[in-house]
């Protein structure tokens, strides 16, 4: 088995205030008792568990726009885990962070590029979380952080409290997205105007997720190695593989499509931050389904520091020779 080689710092953001969905706040734990710590361990990473975060709720935290909900509460929890996140890579370690909503990759993306600025992203997804505060239309603010991380996008993005502390970190060339099948109309618009790469389940049934992998880091890699940062939502899967999340979209990820996308990453030796969101055991129909959902995540997980599906023991060196 491929030894994981740094030391890997894991951040809980047990944060749900990016959606409408009870029990996302419950992804840390549920991960953690799914064995991350353990399998971590045993694939030889030097595990250092910061545990969860507390995040306060902001009291009087009025709809901007008589949409976004609960902006400064998101933007707050967001600051804290920026902090926390430039903390750990500062200290060297690989910084993994369980979420949670996938809003607080506003917070790990901006710590990410205050510690190193020339960070690219790869964003695993069904969907693309690039609303604007104009432009969504469930206002839940999961489904808008890269909106606010976009250069090219900042004439179109309002400001609204809670997030004057956030500066857009990444050009468009910068960010690819692996899994889309559900884009809102001005997402769709989004991507197609501004130049954004994207790998649809379509474009993955079409070429084949050995081809998406090898483009995709002809494209953010070709000219100069960078730290690479895995948005991962679980809900990129298909539901059946994940159930356990807020907004399942059928016709995912197979599992094997998933785990080789985490395997080249780590074959890259670049991978600096891993993000894994969206996970809520409140949502399974059965805990079977939760199990089946939190297993996946601690894969994922693994698999993106070298968890290798040839050899799931230590390696050994000698075979025992008769006497
Ligand atoms: B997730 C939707 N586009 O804006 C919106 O799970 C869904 O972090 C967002 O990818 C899904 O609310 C956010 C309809
Ligand atoms: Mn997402
Ligand atoms: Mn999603
Ligand atoms: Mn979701």
């Amino acid at each position: 088995r491929k030894k994981c080689t740094r030391s890997v710092a894991v951040i809980g953001a047990p944060f749900s205030k990016g959606q409408k969905c009870q029990g996302v706040e419950h992804g840390p734990p549920a991960i953690r008792n799914a064995g991350l710590i353990k399998r971590l361990s045993s694939i030889g990473c030097n595990v250092y568990d910061v545990g969860d975060l507390h995040f306060a709720q902001v009291p009087n935290d009025k709809l901007y726009n008589n949409t976004v909900k609960y902006p400064r509460t998101v933007g707050l929890a967001c600051q804290v885990l920026a902090d926390e996140v430039s903390r750990v890579l500062e200290a060297g370690h690989i910084c993994v962070t369980l979420g949670g909503d996938h809003s607080l990759a506003l917070g790990t993306i901006s710590g990410h590029a205050h510690h190193c600025s020339d960070l690219c992203v790869i964003w695993v997804d069904a969907h693309a979380d690039i609303n604007t505060p104009l432009t969504t239309s469930s206002g839940n603010l999961h489904g808008q952080p890269v909106s606010f991380l976009l250069r090219e996008l900042q004439d179109k993005v309002p400001l609204i409290p809670g997030f004057s502390w956030i500066k857009p970190c990444i050009s468009s060339l910068d960010i690819v997205y692996i899994g889309l099948r559900d884009l809102d109309a001005a997402e769709q618009f989004i991507l197609k105007k501004y130049d954004i790469t994207y790998y649809s389940m379509r474009q993955i049934d079409c070429i084949g997720i050995q081809k998406v992998m090898e483009r995709s880091f002809e494209q953010l890699l070709g000219r100069r190695q960078r730290p690479i940062h895995l948005s991962f939502d679980i809900d990129a899967f298909d539901p059946s593989l994940a159930a356990a999340t807020g907004t399942p979209v059928i016709g995912g990820l197979t599992y094997r499509e998933g785990i080789y996308i985490t395997e080249e990453i780590h074959n890259t030796g670049m991978l600096s931050a891993l993000d894994l969101v969206e996970v809520n055991p409140n949502l399974g129909a059965t805990s079977y389904e939760v199990k089946a959902t939190t297993n996946l995540a601690v894969d994922v997980i693994a698999s993106s520091l070298g968890q290798t599906r040839e050899c799931t023991q230590t390696n050994i060196d000698e075979l025992p020779t008769p006497t």
